[in-house]
């Protein structure tokens, strides 16, 4: 196991864990780029989000994946079955628990369902919010959960203690060639990236039930593969909500939220891609979304 003389090691770790607890924080920490988005809304993930790390003994594919919960709608169930599903396709679990929120019975309801063929290692997150006597109580409420390989209290917020994550989830890993170009940090192609990141603005805005109900799509990318450097990219997506009445809010008064939102995810994306952006939004109904399959799997849920 891990990288040694026999060979470089390669494998694919899913983050596992209810929602919020900080699994896509952690993947951002540990790869040192932003690849996934985060709020403080349950439910931001709503995909298999890759992202690629390289390290001297060899290559890792952390899966960054929805927090596992009560679903309330078609898309929840949809999301919880990705989270599960996965955790029995990879090589090795990182489960995340909320150290700071207290571990809980819906924690133990994931640690059951957890396969005993696949190693796990069990992440103490938000190390930062809680004093050491809480850490070591959690530890042992963590003991309780399953019989996991390792145990590591971290902050995914200041990098405290991401790299023995790491260190740990490396070890683990079965030998194999790397998947992945050593300068690709994930797989998400332009469009998905740059509908995440809006998505992500107006989950940092909103309130109440408006983040769930909104999706984004990039309907069109153009000037991708233009060899100028300075070239601009020309993208247009649309933003759904399910109901006529949420279009007001997601647009604001007088266009206001709908152009500071552009403003910020063009700024995110033209960092993250290295290219000047012209980003054009428009907001569409699509009703009732996340109960409805065809919908769902028009937007790629
Ligand atoms: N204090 C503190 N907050 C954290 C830490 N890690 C994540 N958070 C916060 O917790 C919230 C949820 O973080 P995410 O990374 O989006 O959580 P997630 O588990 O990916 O959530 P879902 O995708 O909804 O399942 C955000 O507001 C983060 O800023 C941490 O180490 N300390
Ligand atoms: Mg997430």
């Amino acid at each position: 196991m891990g990288g040694d003389a026999a060979g470089p090691a390669f494998g694919f770790v899913a983050l596992i864990g209810r929602p919020n607890v900080g699994k896509s924080t952690l993947v951002n920490a540990v790869v040192g780029e932003k690849v996934s988005i985060v709020s403080h809304v349950a439910q931001t993930t709503r995909t298999a989000v890759r992202a690629v790390l390289n390290g001297a003994g060899g290559q890792m594919v952390l899966v960054d994946l929805p927090g596992v919960g009560k679903p309330q709608t078609l898309l929840g169930e949809r999301l919880n079955d990705l989270a599960t599903r996965m955790m029995e396709e990879v090589d090795v679990v990182c489960f995340v628990v909320d150290a700071a929120g207290g571990i809980g019975r819906g924690d133990a309801h994931l640690a059951g369902m957890l396969p005993d063929r696949v190693p796990a290692v069990c992440v103490l997150n938000k190390v930062d919010a809680i004093g050491a006597s809480v850490v070591a109580e959690q530890l042992v409420a963590a003991q309780a959960l399953h019989d996991f390989d390792a145990y590591v209290p971290v902050s995914a917020l200041t990098g405290d203690g991401v790299e023995i994550v790491a260190q740990e989830l490396f070890a683990r890993l079965p030998p194999g060639e790397p998947m992945f170009p050593p300068e690709m940090a994930t797989d998400q192609t332009e469009s998905h990236l740059i509908s995440e990141l809006v998505r992500e603005q107006y989950l940092l805005r909103m309130r109440e039930e408006l983040p769930h109900s909104i999706a984004v799509m990039v309907d069109d990318i153009e000037g991708l593969y233009d060899p100028d450097p300075d070239a601009l990219l020309r993208v247009d997506a649309t933003v759904y909500v399910e109901r006529e009445s949420q279009k007001g809010m997601v647009v604001g008064k007088g266009g206001a939220t709908i152009k500071e939102v552009g403003t910020g995810a063009r700024m995110q994306a033209e960092a993250l891609l290295g290219r000047r952006i012209y980003l054009h939004l428009r907001v569409r109904v699509s009703k009732h979304w996340q109960r409805r399959a065809d919908q769902l799997s028009r937007l790629g849920y």
